[in-house]
């Protein structure tokens, strides 16, 4: 049987410097070409092929899946939330011409798959606040919400017109020690780990309790390729299915780290990102993927706060004498 050649466009980000090395080990190094608008970071060596490329130019991209004979594209370029109020034009044209060159080429190539990620962000003030149905209305605030709510659509009319096998999960805010979040609002739930084990404190940009949905990168990374995977035929929604781990506020996973890092203190500064943040669900029901795929989740606050630490403090200064506990056994 052939193997599949896989491109992942947005690899140089937050999902991608996971994403790539967990499908390279499954497909081969040099089945997975990694490319991005960056050029490879000097201190990271890439086990596989690595391409700078501008996914908005299309003639290049097409270039590029001939001559790796690609046919799994995973689409992870984009502008994330906070950064794309700053300019939304700029932000628009990003999110909306990665996908349409993505789906024309799967086409226009006869791709077997693509996958595009969309966002708890296609929710708005009119969605509920808890448990959000995955067909709940979508009525987004931001440039970003707006980006994928009009993507999952675009998804939908190129699997009904042309039968484009396109799979998209609704990401909630995702946590990683591999790579520093990309300019969204719960980039806090990344930084206040960084910011505890450099400085054992953090001023947060929202509020104690804003509670929003979160989730361990390696349970996203699993999710994504679990997705990819399942038979086509088990797979009945085709815009995006809501995928769902955990809820917490800056509050409680300020409590989860000081019960490694008693020294740990934290302050509340709320900016522009609040409104944001007030705009979204605090937790999705995401039953269909439970139910189509079997989704389920693995990482719970105490197992994400002693991973990233664990993490976190090889190679600092901080020594594990420090932190107490971070040894011992406990659920994740
Ligand atoms: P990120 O910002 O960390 O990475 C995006 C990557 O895309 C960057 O490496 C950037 O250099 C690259 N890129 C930007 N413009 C490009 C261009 N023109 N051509 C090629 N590459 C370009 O983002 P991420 O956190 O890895 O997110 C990836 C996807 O997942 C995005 O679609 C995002 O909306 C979605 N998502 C992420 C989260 C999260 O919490 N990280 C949550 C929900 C959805
Ligand atoms: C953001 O905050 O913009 C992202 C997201 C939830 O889509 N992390």
């Amino acid at each position: 049987m052939k193997s599949d050649n896989i491109l992942v466009v947005g690899a140089a980000g937050q999902i991608g410097t996971e994403l790539v090395p967990a499908l390279r080990r499954i497909h081969g190094d040099l089945h997975v070409v990694a490319a991005d608008l960056r050029p490879l970071a000097k201190e990271k060596k890439s086990a596989g092929p690595y391409v700078q490329l501008d996914v908005l130019n299309y003639g290049a991209l097409a270039t590029l899946i001939t001559r790796y004979d690609i046919n799994q594209v995973y689409l992870l370029a984009a502008t994330l939330s906070a950064i794309g109020e700053k300019d939304p034009h700029r932000a628009w044209d990003l999110n909306m011409q990665s996908l349409l060159n993505i789906l024309d080429l799967a086409r226009e190539k006869r791709l077997a798959k693509v996958f595009w990620p969309s966002s708890i962000a296609v929710f708005g003030p009119d969605a509920p606040r808890t448990a959000c149905p995955q067909d709940a209305v979508k009525s987004p605030s931001t440039v970003y919400g707006i980006s994928k709510a009009a993507g999952e659509q675009w998804c939908q009319y190129y699997w009904n017109k042309y039968r484009v096998d396109i799979r998209s999960l609704r990401y909630p805010g995702l946590i990683s020690h591999s790579a520093p979040p990309g300019g969204g609002t719960t980039d806090f739930a990344v930084d206040i780990f960084h910011q505890a084990v450099r400085h054992q404190k953090y001023t947060s940009f929202l509020p104690a309790d804003t509670c929003l949905p979160m989730m361990y990168m390696s349970d996203a990374v699993r999710a994504t390729m679990e997705l990819m995977e399942a038979p086509a035929n088990r797979l009945l929604v085709k815009t995006s299915y809501n995928l769902s781990a955990i809820s917490f506020t800056p509050a409680q996973v300020a409590k989860s780290i000081a019960r490694y890092i008693p020294a740990f203190t934290i302050d509340y500064a709320p900016d522009n990102r609040q409104s944001i943040a007030d705009s979204w669900p605090s937790s999705l029901d995401d039953s269909a993927a439970r139910n189509d795929w079997h989704w389920d989740h693995e990482y719970e606050l105490a197992g994400i706060t002693r991973d990233m630490l664990l993490h976190l403090v090889t190679g600092t200064e901080l020594s594990l004498s420090g932190i107490t506990d971070l040894l011992s056994p406990i659920s994740l």
